[in-house]
């Protein structure tokens, strides 16, 4: 099966709680503050891979977890960080948001990375905790949790030159004959699934040529294998249209073919099309090439695939069309917003309920899992946040009474005023 777009959930490591533990030494009546900080969670990284060709093998990773940071240790020891976990994808590979509603990124060099779950920050230690204040600490803070993502994957193969046509025309036969790629060739119609890439080198030149699956009629309604690839061909500056002489009426699919171009998008008509016809080779062709010269208003190229016969020359012809083409402006990218990991909501909403006020948002969440709430003093620097973020006097603006009950994340507290 083919696979361009899959959605995948990614999960940043939590960062490592800090410790709370004194020193303590023979004769030494107080000891200090002696808790390391955790080490940070590690991040979900997609880094590029210019050997790969499509998104097949995240289909059997759909669950990616990075690991969490080692929890502070005793003797002001920090926990150890958390290696990243890297997945290489390949070139051409968009990230968004679900619903892809936001571009988080996207990966056009090898070995490009692209954070798409960071890890959280490790809990500071309680000599990090220390202040002139209160010297010895008696809590620390856990560490944040990482980032939990689902993201859509979505792969436009990145190529110069896109080889179109029925199935079995002879595409893949022509990218094993030009490159050092090695498609699957067989005389049967759909051999090739997935595109295939190869890098043609030609005089000191060289351009990106995609072997993409055979079209059909109606492939822009999904049939055959369909609109995936009008995406893929979306991207080609230049198109090679190989028609095949052995076929009943190659311009009749010739037609078709730039029909189900035209039905997809419009504007892939006004791309410059390169026509191929392949199999010269093959006895009783002439009729053929004859009424296909008066019907295409195209320049034809006519070679052997298979014997690498005239094939050279129409290479020259493609690199020097390809030089001429107009680069590809992609409008989708344009009309999203580029995801920003700093977020710019509000630190806290609160809403009135039943009985009392409930808190809510992400910031104050954040705050509200560093705690550790088993420690009264962490308890109450916790409430010493929530008064520096306003929260009290808001809660008051709005009506809170002492005593009224603050709903927080599944937990309820006093409002004590
Ligand atoms: N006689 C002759 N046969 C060819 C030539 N080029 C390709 N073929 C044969 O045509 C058949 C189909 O070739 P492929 O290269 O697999 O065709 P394709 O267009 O990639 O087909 P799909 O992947 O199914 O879309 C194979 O049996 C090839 O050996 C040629 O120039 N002459
Ligand atoms: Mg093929």
């Amino acid at each position: 099966m083919f696979v361009d777009e899959i959605t995948v959930e990614v999960y940043g490591g939590k960062g490592g709680n800090g410790l709370a533990v004194y020193r303590r030494e023979k004769y030494v009546e107080y000891g200090g503050p002696w808790g390391g900080n955790g080490g940070h969670g590690g991040s979900v990284i997609f880094v590029g891979d210019e050997g790969m060709s499509t998104l097949y093998d995240l289909r059997f990773k759909r669950h990616i977890k990075a690991k969490p940071g080692q929890n502070g240790m005793t003797k002001g020891m920090h926990g150890r960080g958390a290696e990243d976990t890297y997945v290489k994808v390949p070139l051409g590979t968009i990230v968004f948001t679900e619903g892809k509603t936001e571009k988080i990124g996207e990966i056009t060099k090898h070995l490009e990375e692209l954070v798409v779950a960071p890890g959280g920050r490790g809990g500071r230690g309680n000599i990090a905790l220390s202040t002139s204040k209160n010297p010895a600490p008696d809590y620390a803070e856990n560490g944040d949790p990482g980032v939990y993502r689902k993201i859509v994957v979505e792969l436009k193969v990145l190529a110069d030159v896109g080889l179109i046509g029925y199935p079995s025309v002879g595409k893949s036969t022509f990218l094993s004959v030009v490159s050092n790629a090695r498609p699957k060739i067989a005389e049967y119609p759909f051999t090739t699934l997935q595109p295939n890439l190869g890098m043609v080198n030609i005089g000191d030149e060289s351009f990106v040529l995609a072997d993409l699956p055979g079209l059909i009629e109606n492939a822009h309604l999904g049939l055959g294998l369909g609109i995936q690839f009008l995406k893929h061909i979306e991207r080609c500056r230049v198109f090679l249209h190989v028609l095949d002489l052995t076929r009943e009426d190659p311009y009749q699919d010739y037609v078709t073919i730039n029909h189900e171009l035209e039905m997809y998008d419009q504007r892939l008509l006004n791309r410059p099309q390169i026509v191929v016809l392949n199999k010269m080779d093959m006895p009783d062709t002439e009729d053929k090439i004859k009424f296909l010269k008066s019907k295409i208003e195209r320049p034809l190229y006519i070679i052997s695939a298979q014997q690498n016969k005239d094939v050279e020359k129409l290479l020259y012809v493609i690199m020097d069309t390809l030089k001429k083409a107009p680069q590809i402006v992609d409008e989708i990218d344009e009309d999203l917003v580029i995801y920003k990991h700093e977020s710019k909501e509000p630190a806290f909403e609160i809403k009135k309920v039943e009985g009392g006020f409930e808190l809510f948002g992400n910031p104050l969440k954040l705050l509200f899992e560093r705690t550790d709430f088993t420690k009264d003093e962490a308890v109450k620097r916790f409430a010493r946040q929530l008064r520096g973020l306003g929260v009290d006097e808001k809660l008051r603006e709005m009506g809170a009474k002492h005593q009224d009950i603050i709903y927080l994340f599944g937990y309820e507290f006093e409002f004590i005023d």
